[in-house]
């Protein structure tokens, strides 16, 4: 594996340049990640935007393809001439097995297959912390431990990495899975503060999928350098990713305003999505003159701990 560092994202630089630069598909850019990740990465790429939604508040260099991914076609055709696809597309969390079967399951099989039939090099796949959410919070876990979706969304995210598998080893399509944990300007909650991923963080990440030259298939976890993560993440260390952030310095504040949680859902590193049926994206917009909900789901059964 070749030692790598995310060169420095050039701010401006002349026309020329700016024409050369790779062409990245960014599924699912109507949404809060995307929003994120497209402020990090300006003047890096060129950003073919995609999503079911409209993005209309489109920065130099940025175009927008509408395309919705349970169409096999459509996404073929936004894939077309790109040289990476950011994958950030889909139901964001735990919900209605039909939403997740569309969207991150059928949707998640046409982007791997749009990209084999466009011809698509590079794929950064949005994978999640929940992929891993019954693993419990006092272990720390690699790359390398057992898969324990803690919910059908979940599942889906472990579908996703094992189609990035068998297009790595069937079509060798460059495959990076980041194990995203919360990506948001500061983290939330307790919870949260072992997960967090800041923006440039993530724009980190998802550069070394793009550029690295020597990824075949990846799986690391989207966090930023933490004190208290649960994850090694020595995987991603190797292939050159260097945390800016740490959550520590909010850590106080987080913590005061700390509640009482579910004994269960504090157990485990899934939380909330452990326990409950639906959960409403803690960090998702809120629709004006909708109140966010509060995320209900059955009465929750006493489990004893396990690994
Ligand atoms: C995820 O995978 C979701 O997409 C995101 O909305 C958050 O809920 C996050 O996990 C989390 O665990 O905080």
């Amino acid at each position: 594996m070749i030692r790598y560092c995310v060169p420095a994202l050039p701010r401006s630089s002349p026309d020329s340049q700016r024409r050369n630069r790779r062409l990245v598909l960014v599924t699912g850019a109507a949404g809060e990640v995307a929003g994120h990740l497209r402020r990090e990465l300006a003047g890096r790429y060129r950003l073919r935007l995609s999503d079911r939604r409209p993005v209309s508040d489109l920065a130099r260099g940025e175009t927008f393809v509408r395309a919705d991914l349970t169409r096999l076609a459509e996404v073929v055709r936004v894939a077309q001439g790109v040289d990476a696809i950011v994958h950030l597309g889909g139901f964001a969390v735990e919900g209605p097995w039909t939403a997740i079967l569309d969207a991150n399951i059928v949707g998640g099989y046409n982007v791997y297959e749009a990209a084999r039939r466009a011809g698509v090099r590079r794929f950064v796949f949005a994978s999640s912390n929940h992929a891993m959410g019954f693993h419990r919070r006092d272990h720390v876990i690699s790359e390398h431990a057992d898969v324990r979706p803690d919910g059908r969304y979940g599942v889906s995210k472990v579908f996703g990495e094992a189609l990035g598998r068998l297009y790595a080893d069937k079509y060798e399509l460059q495959v990076l899975c980041l194990r995203i944990g919360n990506v948001n300007s500061v983290p939330i909650d307790e919870r949260r503060l072992a997960i967090w991923l800041s923006p440039r963080d993530l724009a980190q990440l998802v550069t070394l999928g793009v550029e690295h030259p020597d990824i075949r298939f990846e799986i690391v976890y989207g966090v930023s350098g933490n004190r208290r993560s649960w994850y090694d993440n020595s995987n991603a260390t190797r292939l050159g990713y260097r945390p800016q952030d740490d959550s520590e310095r909010f850590a106080a504040d987080v913590l005061a305003r700390a509640r009482p949680s579910n004994p269960v859902a504090a157990l485990y590193q899934g939380g909330d999505f452990t326990v409950i049926e639906q959960v409403i994206n803690p960090v998702g917009p809120v629709r004006p003159g909708r109140q966010r909900r509060r995320a209900v789901g059955p009465p929750v059964a006493k489990r004893g701990a396990r690994r």
